[in-house]
């Protein structure tokens, strides 16, 4: 008997895709193909401490490959494995300044876009820790068959799908399109990802909060206020919460989305808008996060219903359980 793979992600997008409303095959294929980039930035990280072992005069490899940032690698790779799909009007990422056009070579008309951070958290990578690529869907809105600015500035509840790959001790894919939040973990002795974490929630209260506390001096008073309530006694709510911090953002949640918690990145004096951008890291995670039972929002406003005004726009963030975000929100906007 032969043994049994699981579902496989693909399969997973195609059974789902037929409950959507108004998304074509071309969804599914778009979704596909991104995973295929995926597995070739898992594979590039999964290799990152062999990049200057192989490449040491820093120009090539042993294969005569140039040895490549590995952000600026994944980077690429998204965009190459994407722009001639014909299913996405233009793209953004974090890595480039403004939208990225599909070239006139290749098939025009696409009904989506796609904003991604490649690789977050990258300044860790020499260390081993785990990074991820988080990706976010909008439908087209514009008319004519190419993208413009407007196309990606669309609040985050205009998400079609919103996801993230991260490559850690296992490498998962965690996608959200409206109808739950589902992990998959790559498997790679068949090079698929398979349904692990089928209809993923989040507790709705946590024990973990993570901030970088090493900025509190530069956080305004009410911040300073909300991160001591996770560090206070009380029996009856499970406080003092444990503090646990990476400082690699989709590591950071997806363990916090897995056993309940809040991530926290506030404006401070350095950034005075908070240092996470609404487009490629904050609106894909909330969706995520809502879908999951939890909640996001700014310092005033919830991230889903935010309408971006610039491409890099950056907002601050109180992400993770619901009862959590709660607190955050009362802290915050209390007068
Ligand atoms: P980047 O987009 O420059 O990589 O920064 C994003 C990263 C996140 O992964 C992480 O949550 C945050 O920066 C950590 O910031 P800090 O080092 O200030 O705590
Ligand atoms: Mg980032």
């Amino acid at each position: 008997m032969p043994e049994r793979l699981g579902i496989t992600v693909t399969k997973h997008i195609m059974e789902t895709q037929r409950k959507i409303k108004g998304v074509s095959g071309n969804f599914s294929s778009l979704l596909s193909e991104l995973i295929v980039a995926g597995k070739v930035i898992h594979r590039a990280v999964s290799k990152a401490g062999l990049i200057d072992v192989l490449g040491k005069t820093g120009l090539t490899n042993t294969q005569g490959e140039e040895v490549q940032k590995l952000d600026d690698f994944a980077n690429t790779t998204i965009i190459q494995k994407m722009d001639h799909t014909g299913f996405l009007c233009a793209m953004a990422s974090e890595e480039v300044e403004d939208i990225i056009e599909i070239d006139a070579k290749h098939p025009q008309g696409g009904k989506y876009t796609l904003a991604f951070d490649p690789l977050d958290g990258s300044s860790n990578i020499d260390a081993n820790v785990s990074v991820g690529t988080i990706f976010s869907i909008h439908r087209k809105i514009t008319d004519g068959k190419k993208g413009s600015l407007n196309d990606f500035l669309q609040q985050g509840k205009r998400q079609v799908c919103a996801g993230y790959i991260i490559y850690g001790s296992s490498t998962m894919l965690v996608y959200t399109v409206g109808n739950g939040v589902h992990g998959f973990t790559f498997d790679p002795s068949v090079g698929e990802f398979i349904l692990s974490h089928p209809f993923i929630k989040t507790p709705s209260r946590g024990k973990i909060f993570s901030c970088n506390e090493g900025n509190a001096n530069k956080w305004n008073e009410k911040t300073r206020e909300v991160v001591d309530y996770f560090k206070a006694i009380d029996e009856d709510t499970g406080r003092p919460y444990s503090a646990r911090y990476i400082g690699s953002l989709v590591s950071d949640f997806h363990r916090n989305l897995l056993y309940g918690g809040v991530f926290i990145y506030p404006n401070d004096q350095n950034y005075p808008n908070g240092k996470l951008r609404l487009l490629y890291e904050a609106a894909p995670l909330a969706m995520i996060c809502k879908q999951a039972g939890g909640d996001a929002i700014s310092d005033s406003e919830e991230i889903l219903e935010i309408k971006p005004t610039e491409l890099h726009q950056r907002v601050p963030l109180f992400i993770g359980s619901k009862e959590d975000v709660k607190v955050c929100r009362r802290i915050l906007t209390s007068g």
